[in-house]
């Protein structure tokens, strides 16, 4: 019982989506609709130029570097186009983070620039990207969910997952979250979760860098312990949830004491 709830908080706690395109003009008239749209796209403009405060983070913050090739995108196992999609936006070619405090820093780097309103690729309309940063903070591949990794192949055990997920000029943008403790081994189902904190980048600008205060997660972030990451990106369309995908290397960190 006290576990339902604990899902249910959770999922009520995650950041709804909202599609800002495709499904909001039902039964207009064609001119009605076009102003419609113009005006939505001003207002998606604006808030995509004044929602991302950049705030300055000192680089030497980001201690560790997983690098990723360029143009290496992957078809994913579902809900994905018939064939890959080269979209720039979610090429990433580089994922730094590291501790500051309490706080753990993730920035990632992008082939492309984030766009500020949702944009035509391909026949598709593309709103939102999202990076994923994942962890086995156990060092057990049997607890905790999968995640992606490259060439198909899935990262086992992952205990807690960080979602960096952009709305291209949404006026209502979505936070990055940490979920963590997985215990059906099923992604969705989760009894933590942690908001994080933009801190720059976004529309406009080819990264984003976010933080999370993690001074509650005791064994989910356990300090002076080498563990398993990884990491993958995806774009949604109106057409596909994974209309993009590009996973990157597993690699280890020795997060510090
Ligand atoms: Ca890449
Ligand atoms: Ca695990």
């Amino acid at each position: 019982m006290r576990r339902l709830f604990l899902i249910a908080l959770a999922l009520s706690l995650q950041p709804r989506p909202t599609r800002v395109y495709g499904d909001i003009h039902l039964g207009m008239a064609a001119a009605a609709k076009k102003a419609v749209e113009k005006l939505d796209a001003q207002a998606r403009t604006a808030a995509g130029s004044v929602y991302w405060t950049q705030y300055y983070d000192d680089p030497a913050i980001f201690t560790q570097t997983l690098n990723d090739p360029a143009g290496d995108w992957e078809l994913p196992i579902s809900e994905a186009p018939p064939s890959i999609i080269a979209y720039n936006t979610i090429d990433v070619r580089t994922i730094q983070y590291g501790l500051s405090g309490s706080y753990f820093y993730v920035r990632v780097d992008y082939a492309g620039t984030i766009p500020i309103a949702p944009i035509a690729v391909s026949g598709q309309t593309v709103g939102r990207q999202s990076t994923s940063f994942i962890m086995d903070t156990d060092n057990n591949n049997l607890t905790g969910a999968n995640g992606e990794s490259q060439g198909g192949v899935q990262f086992l055990g992952m205990d807690i997952y960080y979602g960096l997920g952009v709305e291209y000029g949404s006026t209502w943008h979505r936070a990055p979250y940490a979920n963590y403790n997985f215990p059906t081994n099923d992604a969705h189902v989760y009894s933590g979760t942690l908001p994080g904190e933009w801190r720059s980048g976004g529309p406009g600008h080819t990264f984003v860098i976010a933080r999370f205060n993690i001074s509650g997660l005791g064994a989910y972030f356990p300090r002076g312990t080498t563990v398993d990451v990884g990491s993958w990106s995806e774009a949604e369309s109106n057409g596909y949830h994974h209309f993009a995908f590009d996973p990157a290397p597993a690699t280890t960190w020795a997060i510090p004491p």
